[in-house]
């Protein structure tokens, strides 16, 4: 890895400056859900930063940010692509996506400076909706734009206020009718690699700064819907009750208890709405959503149907009836391990260590060579306000983002597309 040079700007400063962007008075951290203020403050940012570089932003039909620097005027098919995003979980941390994305224009700058002169173009790509946060499906641009999703069904996705993805993206300025998979696009990326703030302590415990990515853990999203009789807290006997917050809450208790017996398993409801959620009143009915997680996508599933069947049970026994509808499943990716080996070799051996978040480049592993590089979280903690990574260890990541894509931009064409 090249040592960092004594540049105008940091990747600290970077992110300095959208420190203030989004912030969450109530939940802490940031909350920016895609197309909101905040999120859209976020992509004036970057646009501005790409400008100060000489670099237009392109919003492609899927609502994705690309930008191209192509100093040797190479074809465009085959580019080196980084990236990631700017959308949040609510009470986020500041890196996870940011990071990513401040990374990758730190890393153009330090490839200037190194006079790289790159046989293939180098893109910068911001995806939308990663988190999944407002229109509940996971990494949505990325699967829009490799088909992993159909635009009719991204477009008739509703946020938790009832607004369509369609209705939110037209007043965004996108044409709803433009959205769909975008074989043109994923054409021109050869290789995709993602900077993204480790999720986890395994850089902490091996006292490393920088890893290459392994895998991503297969993940799923499940929407439980418990139906009751909403009525009085007062008038209503407890015999007479059929209240579905009793029913979910059991159900909560009893997904510890499937995910413990199946083991690797990491099952998680951290969204539960009580409707209509009065103080005096019996919930008429409760939504929540489990999220579940493992290495072996037919453990997930045996696990969500283990979970699906105790809903009915519980739901039954408190005279409920629930509905469960899959909302979004990414099957465990692997990385392209010959592409994994490049950078590893690159970066002069670094730890390589597999992930339990998504990415977009988990959607983008299954069109074209992808790899992901991992910066020191210091706090391990991450979707909370706790993330963290200081500002020398993102200086690192990005130096090892230059160092990798300097690789990819000027040595032989990159990676295996997947079969
Ligand atoms: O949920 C995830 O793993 C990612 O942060 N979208
Ligand atoms: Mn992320
Ligand atoms: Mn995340």
């Amino acid at each position: 890895m090249h040592e960092t040079t004594g540049t105008t700007g940091t990747t600290g400063k970077l992110l300095a400056a959208i420190a203030g962007t989004g912030r969450d008075a109530v939940r802490g951290g940031y909350s920016r859900p895609v197309f909101s203020t905040a999120e859209r403050e976020l992509l004036d940012w970057y646009v501005g930063e790409l400008g100060r570089r000489g670099l237009e932003a392109q919003t492609d039909r899927n609502g994705i940010v690309w930008a191209w620097w192509n100093p040797t005027g190479a074809p465009p098919a085959g580019a080196v692509v980084t990236g990631s995003h700017l959308d949040s979980v609510p009470g986020g941390g500041a890196f996870d996506g940011p990071l990513g994305v401040a990374s990758a224009l730190r890393a153009l700058d330090l490839l200037r400076e190194r006079g790289i002169q790159p046989a293939r173009p180098l893109g910068l790509a911001v995806f939308p909706e990663e988190e999944g946060s407002r229109f509940g499906v996971a990494c949505l641009g990325s699967r829009l734009l490799t088909g992993a999703i159909s635009a009719e069904r991204a477009l008739g996705l509703t946020d938790p206020e009832g607004n369509t993805f369609a209705d939110v993206a037209r007043a965004a300025g996108l044409d709803p009718a433009g959205f769909g998979r975008d074989d043109e696009t994923l054409a021109r990326i050869g290789t995709f690699v993602e900077l993204h703030v480790e999720q986890g302590r395994g850089l902490v415990d091996l006292d490393a700064p920088v890893a290459v990515a392994s895998s991503i853990l297969g993940h799923g999203r499940w929407r439980f819907s418990v139906h009751g009789q909403g009525n009085h807290a007062g008038t209503t006997l407890l015999a007479d009750r059929r209240d579905p917050l009793l029913a979910a809450s059991r159900l909560v208790v009893a997904v510890r208890e499937v995910a413990a017996a199946h083991p690797g398993t990491r099952a998680t409801v951290g969204r539960f709405q009580p409707v209509p959620g009065g103080t005096n009143v019996i919930a008429s009915r409760v939504d929540l959503w489990l999220d579940v997680r493992h290495p072996h996508d037919a453990v997930t599933a045996a696990v969500v149907a283990e979970i699906s069947r105790r809903a009915q049970e519980l739901a039954a026994d408190e005279g409920c009836t629930v509905q469960v509808r899959e909302e979004s499943l990414s099957p465990t990716v692997d990385f392209d391990p010959a592409l994994a080996r490049r950078l590893t070799t690159a970066l002069g051996g670094v730890p390589n260590l597999p992930t339990g978040a998504g990415h977009d480049a988990g959607v983008l592993a299954e069109r074209v060579p992808t790899a992901m590089l991992f910066t020191r979280n210091p706090t391990g903690v991450s979707h909370s306000p706790e993330e963290f990574c200081t500002d020398e260890d993102a200086e690192l990541g990005s130096v090892a983002l230059a160092d990798v894509l300097a690789d990819l931009l000027t040595g032989h064409s990159c990676g295996t597309p997947p079969g």
